[in-house]
């Protein structure tokens, strides 16, 4: 594997990101490594999955590699892509999935430590939802997503400004379960990974599915979900979206036209 390192010892597995020369950004490759590697944690009956990156980070993931949307309108959402397939995998896995961040975490890698089921950071973890920086459509689960977590006063504000909330926010919004140091941030995230372990596995997973439910209860009829992809379809076929892209890739501020 050449984006992750991955360990399992104690019933607790961990997948570290690790490709810090991009900012450890979610490229294909790094997405069906975690996938592929969460397949085999699951089946060996891991407790407890720590998802971090490389110690001491000052980016846990700068979102979706941006380079894997130029020169087209790709959906990086539909339903095989392989980030998607992770965001489904970590909702769906077993065993409580915990994000350990240090540093930044940005656009779509918000969304995949918000799936997560506990998220520890340190006093310098900050977040930031990108779409409307990059001019792109966002998916309908991913803020429903972000809506089962934090309420929509935020949700609009996030996608709005795209600036960067911080670790002290976060936590008083119920993002963030702990602030730790990052001196203790590997131990402390060990030791409640460590408690959560000892616990009943079938209690934790069947909690883990029944909140899942619960909130997912919303359910759209069919005429909603094909307004909404007509809505981000004027996204993805919008001067903008290229724009967007082409201006992080050519190292510039981007120029939005459309009203
Ligand atoms: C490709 C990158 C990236 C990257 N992709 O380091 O949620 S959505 O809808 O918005 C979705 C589409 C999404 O998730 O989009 C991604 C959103 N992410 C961002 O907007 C953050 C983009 N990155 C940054 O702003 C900076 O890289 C941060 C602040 C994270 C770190 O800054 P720093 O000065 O430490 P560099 O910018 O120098 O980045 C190092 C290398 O990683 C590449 C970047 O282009 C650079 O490559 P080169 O060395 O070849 O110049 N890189 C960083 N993020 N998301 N590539």
């Amino acid at each position: 594997m050449n984006n992750i390192k991955t360990s399992f010892e104690n019933l607790t597995c961990t997948i570290i990101l690790d490709n810090s020369v991009k900012r450890n950004a979610l490229s294909d490759d790094m997405l069906l490594e975690i996938l592929d590697v969460m397949k085999k944690f699951k089946s060996r009956k891991a407790r407890c999955l720590i998802i971090r990156a490389e110690r001491g980070a000052k980016v846990f993931s700068a979102g979706y590699d941006i380079s894997e949307l130029a020169g087209g309108n790709r959906d990086i959402r539909i339903h095989n892509n392989p980030l998607e397939k992770v965001i489904r995998m970590i909702e769906y896995f077993p065993a409580p999935v915990i994000a350990m961040m240090e540093g930044s975490v940005w656009g779509e890698a918000c969304e995949l430590v918000f799936t997560c089921d506990i998220l520890i950071g340190t006093s310098d973890t900050t977040f930031a939802i990108t779409p409307s920086r990059l001019g792109v459509p966002y998916s309908t689960t991913g803020i429903n997503h972000f809506l089962s977590m934090i309420s929509i006063g935020i949700v609009k504000e996030m996608f709005f400004t795209a600036e960067p909330v911080n670790a002290e926010r976060a936590y008083m919004l119920g993002i963030l379960n702990h602030i730790v140091s990052r001196e203790e941030i590997e131990n402390f995230t060990y030791e409640l990974g460590n408690i959560i372990v000892k616990n009943s596995p079938l209690t934790i997973s069947v909690i883990k599915e029944q909140l899942r439910l619960l909130s997912q209860a919303n359910l759209m009829t069919k005429e909603t979900l094909k307004r909404i992809q007509e809505l981000r379809n004027t996204v993805f076929e919008s001067e903008d979206y290229r724009e967007g892209i082409n201006a992080f890739l050519e190292k510039r501020e981007p120029e939005f036209k459309r009203k």
